[in-house]
């Protein structure tokens, strides 16, 4: 099984490292290859690796509550560079006294194939991955998450 290139980055001026630090050694450990584009990572920055690495899904993430702003028009200028890929986003997403659910709508609404509290274990992530990308497991393991639709 060829490995499978994921993009990871905190998006906009957001430097909180610490969750992408902890994913990128859980993906790897996995064994995704991962492409580390660390924090203050510009929408342009995560559609150039996407396309550099030939991706094969990107992670996004945000702990600054400024994700909605930061990630307006991402899966346009995904599209404009013929990227057709998983997009997951994590992190601190709610605005204010937000439900989750309507974060979590809203970000799909903007194009998200996942979007993840922060609450979110890498694992989850990964079994996800697996999922989306079609990577073979175990059944035990295909059944931790539900299939995307
Ligand atoms: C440490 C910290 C800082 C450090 C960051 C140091 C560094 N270089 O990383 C410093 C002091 C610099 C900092 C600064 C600021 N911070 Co701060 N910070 C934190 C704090 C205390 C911990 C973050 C952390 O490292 N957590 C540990 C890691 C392991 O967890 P995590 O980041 O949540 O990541 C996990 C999950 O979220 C998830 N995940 C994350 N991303 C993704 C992506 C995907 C795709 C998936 C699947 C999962 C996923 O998986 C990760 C691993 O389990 C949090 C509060 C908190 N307890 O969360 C506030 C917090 C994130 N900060 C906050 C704020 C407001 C700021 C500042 C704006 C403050 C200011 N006014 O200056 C600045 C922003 C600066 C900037 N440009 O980014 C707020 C954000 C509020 C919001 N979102 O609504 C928080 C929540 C504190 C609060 N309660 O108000 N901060």
């Amino acid at each position: 099984m060829m490995p499978r290139t994921v993009i990871l980055g905190v998006i906009g001026s957001d430097a909180h490292v610490v969750g992408i630090t902890i994913l990128d050694q859980a993906l790897s450990a996995a064994g995704f290859d991962v492409v580390n584009l660390g924090v203050q990572t510009s929408q342009a920055e995560f559609v150039d690796a996407a396309t550099a690495h030939d991706a094969d899904a990107v992670l996004v993430s945000s702990l600054y509550g400024h994700a909605e702003q930061d990630c307006r028009g991402f899966h346009e200028q995904l599209a404009a560079a013929d990227l057709d890929l998983p997009t997951y986003i994590g992190g601190n997403l709610a605005v204010g006294q937000d439900e989750w659910t309507e974060t979590r709508r809203r970000f799909e609404r903007m194009g998200f194939t996942r979007v993840f509290d922060s609450e979110t274990e890498p694992q989850e992530a990964i079994d996800a991955l697996r999922v989306d990308l079609d990577i073979s497991t175990t059944e035990t393991d295909r059944e931790s998450v539900p299939a995307y639709t």
